[in-house]
């Protein structure tokens, strides 16, 4: 077993690191260059790297730890499902207890009639079935036009060449040959840097019509469906003005499109309901879920899907669609184990009535804070606009992403984990994080603000462009 005290020296595992393994959005020369920072272990809200330093995770991972870290009882349900049943997978007319046991659970927590569930090992996937499974619907249902799918430009929905596509990163569109065909992009309702003259409320009606002239454009009988997330998570999270999300749901409920909420972040708790779409009160047609299903401990996505749907896809003959590691039973199983802890420990009352009220009330003064425009939160996702001049809402003349680099850089050297989206400063922590906690992720990333702010009237950087 290696553990703290016998891995290899620090340097030793960054070189073979650099010599072998290639990661997920980073540039490989400058990770060669300086080295990743490599953590060891974990406990609660805080990690351990390979020099003994503790730092603060306000992103639990990748928005996935809502549990916190070190739970015995996650590993002792892998553990035992591994004795019991490592694999078997849910094609061909077979099925097991676990994902059986995990699908029943899901239609009971879900809102409204979401009662039925396709297993994926991630949100990539979930999404990729998403985009067949809305286009088989209507072709079953005698309308095999309506094959395209709305989306908004700074949405994330995955990796995958269907996933990334749906999404509306255009550095990740400029890799690869995407987007797929049939993929549309509206604009996002981030009301900071594209408001313009509008108050937010004026400006979320009019990026929320944008769907409808869309649709209109394209043609009712050639749009299978809009997905979105109910808070946009990579993107920055850009919590959406009020205006927004209710005329999002009227102009779906007024055209025949699917609505599916892309709940990869906001599902199980994150933003003090179960799912983001009580919150925010969608009545998505599907959902997709993966991350804080099983708290991250072992991959699983999926996608919740409304009665009706799953009728007309269970009708329209074999569904031609699967993943070897559909419902894995180990995912499953630690999914179901996760489920029971924040049922039990109330995890999610513990975000509404403790911990956002706190971290709101804690965050909203960091507005005050000379480099800080708008702070807004959704329960426990955050966000913080950078900038030189907080009344134009200007952003800085350095290139995007400068001044957001600089401050992430000075979190991490202070113990903490704060991420940076362009100019803009995110955290997600753990859903467990305690009003102490979240005082030292304050405190800490105030500290960071202010060395960011030295460096920056240092290096003449606090100019508008
Ligand atoms: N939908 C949403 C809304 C997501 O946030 C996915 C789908 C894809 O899930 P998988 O499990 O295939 O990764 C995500 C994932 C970041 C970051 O830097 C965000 C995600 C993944 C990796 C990094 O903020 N979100």
């Amino acid at each position: 077993m290696q553990t703290i005290s016998n891995h290899l020296p620090t340097e030793r595992l960054q070189a073979l690191d650099a010599a072998h393994h290639m990661h997920p959005f980073t540039a490989g020369a400058e990770l060669a260059a300086r080295g990743a920072r490599v953590i060891t272990s974990a406990r609660g809200v805080m990690l351990t790297d390979s020099d003994g330093v503790q730092i603060l995770d306000a992103m639990a991972g990748l928005w996935c730890v809502n549990i916190g870290y070190g739970r015995e009882e996650l590993a002792e349900a892998a553990a035992r499902q591994m004795r019991e049943l490592p694999y078997y997978n849910t094609f061909f007319q077979t099925t097991h207890v676990p994902a059986i046991a995990l699908a029943a659970k899901l239609a009971e927590l879900a809102p409204g009639d979401l009662d039925h569930v396709f297993f994926a090992a991630g949100g990539s996937e979930a999404n990729d079935t998403n985009i067949r499974m809305v286009r088989h619907y209507w072709a079953a249902k005698g309308k095999p036009s309506k094959r395209i799918i709305i989306s908004r430009r700074n949405a994330y929905h995955g990796s995958t060449m269907g996933a990334a596509s749906l999404g509306g990163m255009a550095a990740m569109h400029a890799q690869g040959g995407l987007p797929i065909p049939d993929i549309h992009h509206i604009d996002q309702p981030d009301w900071w840097s594209e408001g313009g003259d509008m108050t937010p409320e004026e400006f979320g009606l009019e990026r929320a019509r944008q769907l409808e002239r869309a649709i209109e454009k394209l043609g009712e009988d050639n749009v299978a469906a809009f997905i979105a997330e109910p808070v946009q998570g990579a993107g920055g999270v850009i919590v959406p003005p009020d205006s927004y999300w209710p005329e999002i749901q009227r102009i779906c409920d007024e055209r025949e499109i699917l609505l599916i909420a892309d709940e990869v972040i906001t599902g199980f708790g994150r933003t003090g309901n179960w799912f983001g779409s009580q919150t925010w009160n969608i009545r998505p047609d599907i959902m997709t879920i993966a991350k804080g299903l099983s708290s991250g401990y072992a991959p699983i996505g999926g996608s919740l899907v409304r009665g009706e749907v799953a009728g007309v896809i269970a009708e329209a003959g074999e569904f031609n669609h699967g993943y070897t590691y559909s419902g894995h039973p180990v995912s499953a199983a630690v999914a179901l184990e996760n489920l029971r802890i924040m049922e039990e420990e109330r995890v999610v009352e513990h975000v509404r009535e403790v911990a956002a009220p706190h971290l709101a009330h804690r965050w909203a003064a960091l507005a005050d804070h000379p480099l800080v425009g708008e702070a807004r939160l959704s329960g426990l996702m955050a966000s913080i606009a950078l900038t030189p001049d907080k009344a134009a809402r200007a952003p800085f003349a350095s290139p995007a992403g400068t001044v957001g680099l600089i401050c992430r850089e000075r979190c991490f050297a202070n113990g903490l984990v704060m991420r940076h989206v362009g100019d803009r400063m995110i955290v997600a922590p753990p859903l467990v994080i305690t009003p102490a906690e979240i005082d030292l992720l304050i405190e800490r990333a105030v500290q960071s603000l202010d060395e960011t702010l030295a460096k920056l009237r240092e290096d003449g950087l606090m100019k508008a462009g």
